[in-house]
């Protein structure tokens, strides 16, 4: 394999409305994150991907773009975000930004004209049809997020397609024009100095030829979501192919496919160090162990997640891509719950459990991703009141459960609690002054009331905090090439609470012991290693093991990392 930066990188992921309010009108802004580049300097990660600060009207915090080459008012301006590269750049840190050009905004001059008529130069950049002979849907897609993924257009009288929300038409990829308008975008964005971009659901660019029906997933509902339609589509890799030679192939940069409902082989593929599309993808699979798999609304379903299950489905993904391409490292992001409140404990073990998933994060095979606020062991968040959410998938799917489902408010929230989007989207906790730091005024969503416990603040001082933690594993891993490069290899598959694998360089190697829960299992050295002799490199209970390796009885949540040979 080859040496590459972005194999290198420890990524933080920036969702601006979030992050910091530098205004006081209670969003954050660019020049928010300018205020807090040396606190990322000081972490020491290498890349900062940053969620979409284009101009939108915010139907999806952003992801709803109505002008590619425009920031949003509420962020700032071009001239913000020019200085946020600089002082970016300036401190030896790269920046990626998000592509979203599965759709657009409906407020995009491309969708305005689009709908004015039949005629328009601009209708077939989205994907129109008739309505079926009744006058339903030209068919049965259920969209992302709840009811279907076609909406009617009275002026025209024909329906357009979103996968998501009906405020994000999907754009017509098999438009030549439509495909040659993206890569001219990128290109302006990767001669303004950029260093790569964060692809949003850049598997579904691609959709089934005649636009079938979804095979029926759930009897019961008139709309099944059908991502054997869209997510690995027949011209995918043709587009792909395109953008990688008109666009990406002339800069020194990386790219991150976000692919769902995308198998291993595929992502091997797309990934491919020769002849691939994209660096790296961020798979899905792992954040079904606690879900329905294979439907989107599965999510909602939750089941308890198994440690056999977890190590199965990162296992193969290591193997699958191994020697061929390569992974992405994640356990949470602005899509998802709190990765400390759903996979470790953040009642009884906070501060253990928090630093035993960013041990495990640091030390596989792949880029670790860090998610704003994680670093900090930030939680989900309780709001009692639907109203008190922001996010439209919240919304849509409240209305849908309490309605069509005829599900309880409370069965309702209880999802909420656990799944929502907005979980991870309420605001840094900086310290411990009102609103945890983030405004002087009226946050857009409310700061988790506990930051007065959770805060930057209190945590850069503390020589055992989370954060401090972090920097540490980041260090470590710039430091040591094993833990970029080294081959990965698990052990004691079977076992219930414990997560032990190797990472194998050269003559070296680093053996990874990770308790993933409360109890107190005891470790015995897999026969395989009996020659093994490692040193502590790190590990997350102050007072180091001073049991011998060959059999130790592990702490609640406890992480420890040995390098030898
Ligand atoms: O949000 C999810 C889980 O509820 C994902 O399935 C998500 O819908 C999917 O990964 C696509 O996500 C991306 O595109 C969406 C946007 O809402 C997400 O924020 C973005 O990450 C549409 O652009
Ligand atoms: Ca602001």
């Amino acid at each position: 394999m080859k040496r590459k930066w972005w194999k290198e990188a420890v990524v933080y992921q920036i969702y601006p409305r979030s992050f910091k309010d530098s205004n006081g009108d209670g969003i954050g802004d660019i020049r928010g994150i300018i205020e807090k580049v040396d606190y990322l300097k000081e972490l020491g990660i290498s890349v900062v991907w940053l969620s979409p600060v284009y101009k939108s009207p915010n139907d999806d915090n952003g992801y709803d773009i109505s002008g590619y080459q425009e920031i949003m008012g509420e962020f700032g301006t071009l001239d913000d975000w020019d200085d946020l590269l600089t002082a970016l750049h300036d401190r030896g840190i790269k920046l990626i930004m998000d592509l979203v050009v599965n759709h657009t905004s409906d407020e995009h001059p491309w969708f305005v004209e689009s709908r004015k008529s039949k005629d328009n130069p601009y209708r077939d950049y989205y994907i129109w049809q008739d309505a079926k002979p009744d006058g339903s849907e030209p068919n049965n897609w259920l969209s992302f997020f709840s009811g279907s993924a076609w909406e009617y257009d009275e002026g025209t009288e024909q329906y357009f397609l979103h996968l998501f929300t009906k405020k994000q038409p999907d754009l017509n990829w098999e438009n030549e024009r439509v495909r040659n308008e993206v890569f001219d975008m990128m290109t302006w964005w990767l001669d303004r100095g950029i260093d790569g971009f964060r692809m949003d659901v850049i598997n579904n660019i691609s959709k089934t030829p005649g636009l079938p029906d979804g095979s029926v997933k759930d009897p019961k509902s008139k709309y099944q979501f059908a991502p054997e339609h869209f997510a690995n589509g027949p011209r995918l890799r043709e587009y792909l192919a395109e953008m990688r030679d008109k666009v990406l192939n002339h800069y020194d940069i990386m790219t991150v496919g976000e692919t769902a409902f995308f198998p291993v082989e595929d992502a091997c593929d797309i990934t491919d160090e020769e002849n691939g599309y994209v660096n790296m993808v961020f798979q899905f699979e792992h954040m079904a162990v606690d879900g329905k798999p294979d439907t989107h609304a599965g999510k909602w379903d939750t089941r308890q997640w198994k440690l056999q299950e977890l190590k199965q489905i990162m296992t193969k993904w290591d193997k699958g891509l191994e020697g061929v391409g390569w992974n992405s490292l994640y356990l949470n992001n602005h899509d998802q719950p709190r990765q400390v409140s759903r996979f470790g404990d953040d009642k009884n073990y906070h501060e253990e459990s928090a630093k035993l998933l960013a041990t495990f994060l640091h030390t596989m095979h792949g880029t670790p991703y860090v998610y704003q606020g994680e670093e900090l062991g930030m939680t989900n968040v309780r709001f009692e009141k639907v109203e008190d959410y922001r996010d439209v998938e919240i919304h849509n799917m409240y209305h849908d459960f309490t309605e069509k489902r005829g599900e309880s408010h409370e069965t309702v929230m209880e999802r909420i609690w656990t799944k929502g989007r907005d979980n991870a989207r309420t605001p840094i906790q900086w310290d411990d002054s009102k609103h945890g730091g983030f405004t002087k005024g009226t946050p857009w969503i409310g700061v988790n009331p506990n930051y007065r416990d959770i805060n930057a603040k209190q945590q850069i001082d503390d020589p055992n905090s989370i954060l401090n933690y972090y920097k540490n594993l980041i260090a470590l891993r710039k430091k040591h090439d094993i833990l970029v490069y080294g081959t990965y290899d698990l052990y004691l598959e079977e076992h219930e609470e414990l997560y032990v694998y190797t990472r194998t360089l050269g003559d070296e190697k680093v053996l990874v012991v990770l308790n993933f829960f409360g109890g107190t299992p005891e470790f015995v050295l897999p026969k395989e290693l009996e020659d093994f002799n490692g040193e502590r490199l790190v590990g997350n209970y102050k007072d180091g093991a001073t049991q011998p390796l060959e059999r130790m009885t592990l702490r609640p949540y406890e992480a420890l990392v040995f390098k030898g040979e």
